[in-house]
């Protein structure tokens, strides 16, 4: 009997053409009316692929045995409605860890140049007309780390190339690593030249990065927001970034993604970014695979490679 699973959303093709050589596919995404089409079909559901499921579905599909997120940030997945229902959740950690820590560094590289705003000028023809400025370098600067998990430490160990000083901070001090901990982040921050954010979205972390520790980290500090956008005060980072009171902002997340403030497209001291941490063909091509991999041993009773517990 073919197993049936559903789609809510695209995914990278290659996942896509895996799912239907393995499993009968169904994308609600392309239903003409979504919500008619699970009331007739959702109870021959066994498996979600892809993020973004809420109780809400749940509630709608009463044989759906497991979740396989696409992605390692599992916040937009009711894990503990899931965990209530006996549903499983995987999702795609270690595979995206370079291409994320590949982007921060080169946010930060370009923010701290400002790499963006100078193309703009040699592209608006105002070269001729005097030098675009002086900026800073990474090296010899301090960088704490929110977060010094996977990717945390694979950011870490690029700053260190980079010749910058690693500091984190955590909800504890992991042992066997050799950077300086802080198990306050304000004053992390204020000791700081860098803040990069990289721990988990969710309650548990909503605005950590608050107006506080914003002004802690102070004028001459830069913030880069790799994570999720709720992290992060936003308005109080805005307010900050057009008062002086915070040096500059590199942002791959936000609040209300895809939308930003229109306040941050005015900014010279920002460099914006949208949700391109994993984006790479081969990052992406292997997250991909790694979800088909949960949903192979899953429906094969094996163990799962990536449960979120
Ligand atoms: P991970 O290995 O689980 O690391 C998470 C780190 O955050 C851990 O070191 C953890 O340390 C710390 N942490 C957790 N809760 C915390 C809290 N309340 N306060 C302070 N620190 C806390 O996860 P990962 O694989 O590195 O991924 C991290 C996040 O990056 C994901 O959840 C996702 O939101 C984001 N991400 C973004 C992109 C992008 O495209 N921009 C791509 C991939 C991932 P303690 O347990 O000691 O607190
Ligand atoms: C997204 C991410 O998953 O892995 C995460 O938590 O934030 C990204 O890799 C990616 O944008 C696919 O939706």
């Amino acid at each position: 009997m073919a197993i049936e699973i559903l789609q809510t959303r695209p995914l990278v093709a290659s996942c896509e053409r895996a799912l239907a050589q393995r499993y009968t596919v169904h994308k609600l995404h392309e239903q003409v009316d979504p919500d008619a089409w699970v009331v007739a079909n959702g109870a021959r559901i066994r498996a979600h692929a892809g993020s973004g499921v809420q109780v809400s579905l749940m509630d709608r599909l009463p044989n759906l045995e497991i979740i396989a997120g696409f992605g390692v940030g599992v916040d937009n997945i009711d894990v503990h409605a899931a965990r209530a229902r006996e549903i499983r959740v995987t999702n795609t950690p270690d595979v995206l860890s370079d291409a994320v820590a590949e982007l921060t560094l080169g946010l930060m590289i370009s923010l701290a140049r400002r790499i963006p705003q100078g193309d703009r000028y040699v592209r608006a023809g105002k070269w001729p007309g005097g030098s675009f400025g002086l900026f800073s370098e990474l090296t010899g600067k301090t960088v704490g780390i929110v977060g010094l998990g996977r990717i945390g430490k694979e950011i870490a160990a690029r700053a260190q190339a980079m010749k910058m000083r690693v500091v984190y901070h955590g909800r504890h001090q992991q042992p066997g690593v050799h950077y300086v901990y802080y198990d306050d982040l304000e004053a992390m921050a204020r000791d700081s030249d860098w803040l990069v954010v990289i721990a988990p979205g969710g309650k548990g972390t909503e605005r950590m990065v608050s107006r506080s520790v914003l002004e802690a980290l102070g004028p001459e500090g830069m913030l880069v927001n790799v994570a999720r956008g709720s992290l992060v005060d936003e308005p109080a980072m805005i307010e900050l970034l057009q008062s002086g009171g915070l040096g500059g902002a590199a942002l791959d997340v936000f609040e209300h993604e895809p939308q930003v403030p229109e306040a941050l497209l005015g900014l010279d001291n920002v460099v914006l970014s949208p949700h391109q941490g994993s984006a790479t063909r081969q990052t992406r091509d292997a997250m991909g695979a790694l979800l088909v991999a949960n949903l192979d041993r899953h429906f094969a009773g094996e163990p799962l490679i990536s449960e979120v517990v």
